[in-house]
């Protein structure tokens, strides 16, 4: 195929990582801002090189005719949590969807490959509306847990330097790596309501924040300066005493003064 044709091949597929990594990363700013738990931490999106489309057409013998048929991560979603569990709640997430037709999946989490490879893999249908018209193409998701994404990064560089074939005393090592991962997963998972308050806390406290820095540049314009300087000042002293619950009571008294002065902010 010519390089101006593959461009034009690969068109929908950057359409649809682009509206893919929208739609994913919209629902962790919505569950943000609603001080919610997010099981999905990072999402990331690439469309396949054309050099690693070749290169992998070539190694399962997918005939370059029958690469859009065929080749499922073309378009390719990363999904990466901060637990197993969560993992699992992404993929229920994703099968109930309307946007997008779950076609199969591969429970490599539960059932790792001989490399030691752990991830959640979904084929998925996604139409794009593309120039010519609505397309459905293939996309394959990935959903792991920080753990699996380094240990599989790691993995695939390795791949590359030994063009896929790593030397068995060092596929032993990965191995153990994989298992060591799993142990960490593990207990990580045990003490993951601790986890999770903690970091619920930290975006709570950074949300209140931005609300109070919002309104107080507000009153500036409706308060004298001294009265918006002390607040500010006290602002400071409540920051640095990291109480939330003295910054949250903060925030309340300060919407009031807000309201009395018609200096309230809509975020
Ligand atoms: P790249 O550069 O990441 O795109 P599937 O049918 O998808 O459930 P299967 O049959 O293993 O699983 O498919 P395939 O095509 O071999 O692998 C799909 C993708 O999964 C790979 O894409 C990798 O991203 C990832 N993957 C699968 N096995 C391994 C593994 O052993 N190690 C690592 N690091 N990644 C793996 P590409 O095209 O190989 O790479």
């Amino acid at each position: 195929m010519e390089i101006q044709l593959w461009r034009e091949f690969l068109d929908p597929y950057a359409l649809a990582v682009d509206e893919l990594m929208i739609k994913f990363n919209h629902l962790l700013t919505a569950y943000r801002k609603s001080d919610d738990y997010c099981p999905i931490d990072q999402v990331q999106g690439r469309v396949k090189s054309i050099a690693s489309i070749i290169e992998k057409a070539n190694r399962k013998q997918i005939s370059l005719e029958s690469v859009e048929e065929e080749m499922w991560d073309i378009c390719g979603i990363r999904l990466v949590c901060q637990f197993v569990e969560d993992c699992y709640q992404v993929v229920d997430m994703i099968k109930q969807r309307t946007d997008m037709e779950v076609v199969s999946e591969n429970d490599y989490i539960a059932f790792p490959k001989e490399s030691g490879y752990r991830s959640y893999h979904l084929r998925i249908l996604y139409t794009v509306q593309s120039v010519s018209g609505p397309k459905k193409i293939h996309a394959e998701i990935q959903v792991r847990t920080l753990g699996m994404n380094s240990w599989s990064t790691i993995e695939h560089s390795l791949q590359y330097k030994y063009r896929m074939n790593i030397p068995d005393e060092l596929k032993l090592r990965l191995r153990n790596a994989a298992d060591g991962m799993i142990a960490t997963d593990k207990e990580l998972s045990s003490i993951r309501e601790e986890i999770r308050t903690a970091r619920e806390l930290r975006f709570e406290e950074e949300r209140i924040v931005n609300d109070i820095l919002l309104t107080i540049q507000n009153l500036y314009r409706f308060v004298s300066h001294r009265e918006a300087v002390r607040i500010q000042e006290e602002f400071y002293n409540i920051y640095s005493s990291q109480n939330i619950e003295r910054l949250r009571s903060f925030a309340t008294e300060l919407d009031i003064i807000a309201e009395n002065n018609r200096a309230q902010t809509i975020n």
